[in-house]
């Protein structure tokens, strides 16, 4: 039998896999049960979420059909944030395993828990993601995500031990020896973000490798917007397969949605995560087909259940049956966000936390803008932030040292570095409503 078409049938029967094809019905009815279980469970273990129902006079045994979700309250990044670390949680701590964090609008980080249920479940939607993209026992998987606070190196890496597949926990960073162990390793699948694998092609020519040549046929690509034309580029430039992979730390990680072969759009794992489209003015819920924010529901998390999540990510569902014969609805791939928020490197950095950074050193005015640019696939970050006059008209040497006290402040509080680049008073350009804080050149 051919290879590709033995990796296939392999994917596609998984047994992890099974729920992908589960019939209609008996997916929503999967669902019903879920969500009443995981209503009622917020209900009597989590203050805020008791509170806003209690608000608008609704009981968990209010929910009679899945079309009452749309009663329900919203959650946002802020309640994260509002109730740090552990407000919303819904298990004593000796039955949480595990936690990991995300940048918050703040300075403070928002934290997310799991039960060993819930890594469980983590890691069997993980496996359905890889085998979606066509992975298998057999595989010798690249896992370049970041390990640490960030769902992805983890997430990742139990989902490819599970499917039985070989895992090198390389973790971000370090290109050249990426790039020993894929072709010394003989590495066939990567996972990494996209914007980090166009560095790897680019770095791996610079030294005279051919990624070509390598046995490398899957890539496992997200934690960030990409287009389709990085995809070309990609699959051009390398002959690697790119897959789409979705998720955030607040639902789970990654393993929310994925592609599978046909590449038409990321199937949801609707048995845990329940989507919903939303305009993001009025919080109306959108027919299918219309492009909005996504808005999603975890149906069986017990750690941390989060119901009705506003993600802020810009995006279309569709319902329409898959050639791949999945029965999961999939959306169509996030280019873009409805909040400020952008992705450099993998981390998630706002405007805000910058401010505050910026602001915490003397001699700065609060005006600021934030300059996003690609080189070689590799993103740079460059903030400019106006000083004072008094500042400005000081020796060099002062306003060297308040350069550096600025990019260390940056780099405290982002965990990430960043130039950043004085300039006199009055040279950013004033705005007559919201202050356009990030110039993104990069070209997705
Ligand atoms: O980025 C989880 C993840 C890890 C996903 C590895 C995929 C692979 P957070 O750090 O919480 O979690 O960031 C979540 O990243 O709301 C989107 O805005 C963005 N994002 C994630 N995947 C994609 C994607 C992880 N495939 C935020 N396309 C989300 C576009 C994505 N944006």
């Amino acid at each position: 039998m051919q290879a590709e078409l033995w990796n296939d049938i392999l994917g596609k029967f998984h047994p992890a896999s099974a729920p992908d094809y589960l019939p209609v019905e008996q997916l929503r009815q999967v669902q019903f049960q879920r969500l009443q279980a995981i209503v009622r469970r917020s209900y009597e273990h989590v203050d805020l979420f008791r509170q806003r129902m209690d608000d608008r006079g609704l009981k968990p045994e209010d929910i009679r059909s899945l079309e009452d979700i749309h009663r329900l309250p919203f959650t946002v990044k802020n309640d994260l944030r509002d109730t740090y670390p552990f407000g919303l949680f819904a298990s004593p701590m000796q039955e949480i395993v595990r936690l990991h964090a995300s940048s918050g609008t703040t300075g403070k980080p928002i934290v997310v828990a799991y039960t060993r249920e819930d890594l469980e479940v983590w890691t069997t939607v993980m496996v359905r993601t890889l085998a979606a993209a066509g992975l298998h026992q057999g595989d010798i998987v690249q896992n370049a995500y970041g390990y640490g606070l960030f769902t992805g190196g983890l997430g990742a890496h139990y989902g490819a031990e599970a499917l039985g597949a070989t895992v090198i926990p390389i973790s971000g960073g370090n290109t050249e020896r990426q790039i020993m162990i894929l072709k010394d390793f003989k590495v066939t699948a990567i996972c990494c973000t996209p914007s980090y694998f166009i560095h790897l092609i680019e770095r791996a020519g610079e030294l005279g490798v051919n990624l070509k040549e390598l046995p490398l046929r899957v890539g496992v690509f997200g934690a960030e917007p990409w287009s389709e034309s990085m995809r070309q580029y990609i699959q051009e430039n390398s002959n690697v397969e790119a897959y789409d992979i979705y998720g955030l730390s607040e639902i789970t990680g990654p393993g929310v949605a994925a592609e599978c072969r046909c590449h038409k759009g990321l199937h949801i794992f609707e048995d845990h995560f329940y989507p919903e489209i939303i305009d993001p003015e009025t919080g109306a819920v959108l027919p299918e087909g219309c492009e909005g924010e996504l808005v999603l529901t975890t149906l069986s998390k017990k750690a941390m259940p989060i119901i009705r999540y506003r993600t802020r990510d810009i995006t279309s569902l569709t319902r329409q049956r898959c050639e791949c014969g999945r029965t999961l609805c999939r959306f169509m791939r996030v280019g873009r966000r409805s909040d400020d928020m952008f992705i450099i490197r993998g981390v998630n950095v706002f405007p805000a936390q910058v401010e505050t950074a910026l602001l915490q050193v003397e001699g700065t005015l609060p005006h600021y803008q934030i300059l996003l640019t690609r080189d070689k696939g590799l993103d740079e970050m460059e903030v400019q932030v106006e000083v004072t006059p008094e500042i400005f008209s000081d020796t060099l040497g002062s306003l060297e040292s308040l350069q550096q006290k600025l990019e260390y402040s940056v780099e405290q509080t982002l965990g990430l570095r960043s130039a950043v680049r004085l300039v006199e008073p009055h040279t950013i350009q004033r705005s007559e409503g919201k202050a356009k804080r990030v110039i993104d050149q990069r070209k997705l």
